[in-house]
């Protein structure tokens, strides 16, 4: 493919000139001006807003290149362990804002646009973010990526550039409708593209054996495809640091080598075609959270996108090491859930079959190369695939992993002596109906450590979901609690709050988050709580800002402010929010006099476009806004928002602005939740079940400062046992009862009594997800949350105590685990040369 990868031409060392490094306000001013001109083509007069946005984005580019450079080079060096994060998923929002703040640039590039006659928060907004990953596991691996540059971690990124990401979200008759996400339609500044090391990667086709000159036994796989992985690099600047890892994305391309004109003689279309084939591999996400569809072409993505990074650690390996051997004394590789496990016996393919390595030694290279990251244990999220499909796209890849099977079972036997049933649970491939690979057991066998993302999940994975393994090596299992990174979470979205805690404390907590401790002395300090109520005030006006102009609906910035932010899922269940919103709404029309706090309930996420029942829910919410903002009795009291396309950007302000997080799944169903620690450690409480991390918030916070409902794992598992029953529920329970029946006879469709009927007959003849178990559970919770509110010197309080002991969700905590505990990484500063450093 490239004659000579290797072969750096070197040049004595170029020195950059000062204008693409110089951080004082003329040069970034003239710097500014001149990427406008010389990059974009635009003279002041004819520029648009996203013509300045590029300009200042290659600006800041710009003057993180050194470290960038110096960062990769020094990887390189032989004595050094990177660690590889492999995900399907990566939900990067915006980059500017996040960059200013972390090269430590924000207030002059500020002043320099201010003084170019510009308004910098316009030109951040210009930014379309990417938005390459459905939800809290794609969020996870960007605030993973800040972090391990931000403790200078030696690190790459690998993914896919999909060139549509998430959809965007548009709400019409209150139902959600799709629009293609275009994000890289006016160019993406963020990427270097680097096609000279593109490598090759083979689809379908079949697999030759036979015995070489020498007699050994070697394998050639035929393909019938192949397509070109052509990577596009994004720096990750950490915060005030000099590292700068690699998000290395792969992009699908027809291969120019491919012979077309063989197979399609005279057949231009045809030719052109089989081009478009290859390049669809990329071309969209799937927006399927959490449910898997065995889609041909979304196997074709893992796959493609994982052989790309192994084959690219293996080109870095071999630049610097004679042979493989010692591979994994290089590379810690970190499977984000089981979307790249196909990694397994694909590094074991590159060893065996291209490096020929013998299959022992390959196999202990691989297995002390890999460890995997389980995020869920929801049945309909567990990958599988059927064998005859994977025999298909991957003939050579399922000869490997029936001979890791074969071995494995054998292991197995001696273990476990006679036992055919614990062989069929542990084995590789399900033999039940279709034949298909299980690819978390493929991931458990492959790996040196296997962890759960919070406590809860962790003690269930080893109690049900993988029981089996564990039994076998419980060694290989830990927990490592999710967390999210303070720089965009809190810096970035929260500036009057990051100010305030500053001011207090210093500003060490941005680095090490349980310096937030220290703010618990102030909690009760009178003139600190005003301070802190003043910064809430100010968010939740610029939500309510925001709100008027992206819905049109005006709400009182006094109310609380509940929310609800995430996929909407029915195991997150926001029908249970609804059916709360239905009972206040109820109350107040029975009684208008009622002493009832004010709140205006926002709601926020995307349904799978094929989930009908989540876009139900989003129905069904909308539907209640409309009836309950338009009743003149209950108007000022109650305030029902959609906020349409939730995303990372739309999300920046309204963490902040929350008096009151939702986190209020079926206890057992969410594995960790993300946004849970966002919005503590902004400020909110929570309301929420003992499922995920809300059990270990609810720990750091204090049951005190918490506010706790709804049935635990075991007492949901044992009402299951001892036959549930919904129906009963609904018609023991007036309140309840009545919100269902209102929408049952169309009292919030016009009249239309068969809108939500497939709804509410899961609810009544099914509640797969115990709504109605917790109903009343939830209702008095809420009641005691109302109260609560109304005395708002203790509010304050307990809301301070919320940031103040949310230190513990930094995602610093959670990668310096993944360091010690998983991968034996180290961090490695990067030197700078004196006159970039000089600068700065
Ligand atoms: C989570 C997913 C997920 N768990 C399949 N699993 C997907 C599964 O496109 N797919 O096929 C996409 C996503 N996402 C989330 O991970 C959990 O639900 C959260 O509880 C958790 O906080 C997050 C990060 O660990």
């Amino acid at each position: 493919l490239n004659e000579e990868p290797q072969g750096f031409v070197c040049v004595p060392e170029i020195r950059v000139e000062d204008d693409r490094t110089g951080l004082d306000i003329e040069t970034l001013k003239r710097a500014f001006a001149d990427n406008l001109f010389y990059i974009q083509g635009k003279l002041g007069s004819m520029a648009t807003p996203n013509d300045y946005y590029m300009a200042l984005a290659y600006t800041v580019r710009d003057r993180l290149l050194q470290r960038w450079l110096n960062s990769a080079q020094t990887y390189l060096r032989g004595d050094v362990k990177v660690v590889c994060y492999l995900s399907a998923e990566f939900l990067l929002g915006p980059h500017l804002g996040n960059n200013l703040i972390n090269l430590g640039i924000y207030d002059r590039i500020e002043q320099a646009i201010t003084e170019s006659g510009l308004d910098l928060q316009e030109l951040i907004a210009q930014e379309e973010e990417p938005g390459l990953g459905n939800g809290g596991l794609g969020r996870l691996a960007a605030c993973y990526i800040d972090s391990l540059a931000s403790l200078e971690i030696p690190a790459i990124g690998y993914g896919i550039r999909y060139e549509f990401g998430i959809f965007d979200q548009e709400i019409q008759d209150g139902w959600q409708v799709e629009i293609t996400d275009k994000w890289l339609r006016y160019g993406n500044p963020w990427e270097i593209a680097r096609p000279e090391i593109a490598v090759e990667v083979k689809l379908g086709g079949y697999v030759d054996h036979y015995v070489d000159d020498a007699g050994n036994y070697r394998t050639h796989w035929i393909p019938d495809r192949e397509v070109h992985g052509v990577p596009y690099d994004t720096p990750i600047l950490g915060y005030r640091v000099n590292t700068a890892n690699t998000l290395r994305l792969w992009k699908a391309e027809a291969p120019e080598s491919f012979d077309f004109q063989a197979f399609n003689v005279g057949d231009y279309y045809g030719a052109v075609d089989a081009k478009i084939s290859s390049e669809n591999i990329t071309k969209v996400l799937y927006p399927n959270d959490e449910q898997v569809q065995g889609k041909r072409l979304r196997l074709e993505q893992q796959y493609f996108f994982v052989s790309c990074s192994l084959q690219d650690m293996i080109r870095l390996y071999l630049l610097e090491n004679p042979n493989l051997d010692n591979f994994h004394e290089t590379f810690a590789v970190q499977l984000n859930d089981t979307h790249p496990s196909i990694g397994v016996p694909e590094l074991m393919r590159l060893l065996v079959d291209e490096h020929h390595m013998a299959w022992e030694q390959a196999w202990q290279i691989t297995t002390h190369t890999f460890a995997y990251t389980n995020h869920t244990l929801l049945p309909e999220a567990l990958e599988k695939w059927s064998v005859q499909l994977f025999g298909r796209v991957l003939p050579r890849h399922l000869e490997i992993i029936y001979e890791i099977n074969r071995r494995f079972l054998d292991m197995v036997r001696i273990r476990y002596p006679d036992n055919d049933a614990k062989l069929a649970s542990l084995s590789l491939i399900d033999e039940l109906g279709k034949k298909s690979v299980r690819m978390a057991h493929l991931a458990c066998v492959g790996s040196y450590a296997i962890n759960g993302v919070a406590q809860l999940h962790t003690e269930l994975l080893k109690k049900d979901v993988l029981h089996d393994f564990y039994a076998l090596w419980p060694e290989k299992f830990s927990n490592k609690t999710n967390g999210v990174t303070p720089r965009r979470w809190v810096v970035q979205n929260n500036p009057g709050l990051s100010k305030l805690i500053s001011r207090k404390i210093g500003d060490r907590w941005i680095t090490h988050l349980d310096e937030l401790r220290k703010l618990e002395q102030f909690a009760d300090d009178p003139q600190f709580q005003a301070q802190w109520q003043q910064v809430k005030q100010n968010c939740k006006h610029q939500l309510t800002k925001q709100i008027k102009e992206r819905t049109g609906v005006v709400v009182d910035p006094t109310s609380m402010f509940d929310i609800q932010v995430k996929r909407i899922h029915e195991y997150k269940r926001q029908h249970l929010n609804a059916l709360h919103i239905i009972t206040l709404y109820n109350r107040l029309k029975e009684n208008p006099d009622l002493d009832l706090q004010p709140r205006t309930f926002i709601f926020g996420g995307k349904a799978a476009p094929g989930y009908f029942m989540a876009k139900l829910m989003i129905k069904l919410i909308t539907s209640v806004g409309e009836v309950v903002n338009n009743d003149p009795d209950v108007r000022d009291r109650l305030k029902v928002v959609f906020l349409p396309d939730y995303n990372v950007t739309n999300s920046q302000r309204v963490y902040p602005a929350a008096d009151l997080s939702e986190q209020i799944s079926t206890a057992g169903k969410e594995a960790s939740g993300t946004g849970n620690m966002k919005f503590s450690l902004n400020g909110a409480l929570t309301i929420g079940t003992l499922d995920g991390a809300n059990v270990e918030i609810r720990e750091e916070v204090g049951a005190e400062n918490f506010f706790l409902f709804g049935l635990t794992t075991p007492e949901v598992k044992e009402q299951k046992a001892n036959g549930y029953n919904s129906w009963d529920v609904y018609n023991a329970n007036p309140g309840l009862k009545k919100a269902i029946d209102m929408i049952s006879c169309g009292f919030f469709s016009h009249g239309d009594q068969q809108l939500f009927k497939p709804l509410l007959d899961s609810l009544l003849y099914d509640d797969k997800y115990m709504l109605f178990a917790d109903y009343q559970d939830y209702i008095d919770c809420q009641d005691r949350v109302g109260d609560a509110f109304k005395h708002k010197d203790a509010w304050t309080k307990m809301s301070i105590l919320n940031t103040a002991r949310s230190g513990k969700f930094s995602s610093d905590r959670a990668i310096r685990e993944y360091c010690q505990e998983i991968w034996q990484v180290e961090p490695v500063p990067i030197e700078l040369q004196e006159y970039v450093q000089a600068n700065a």
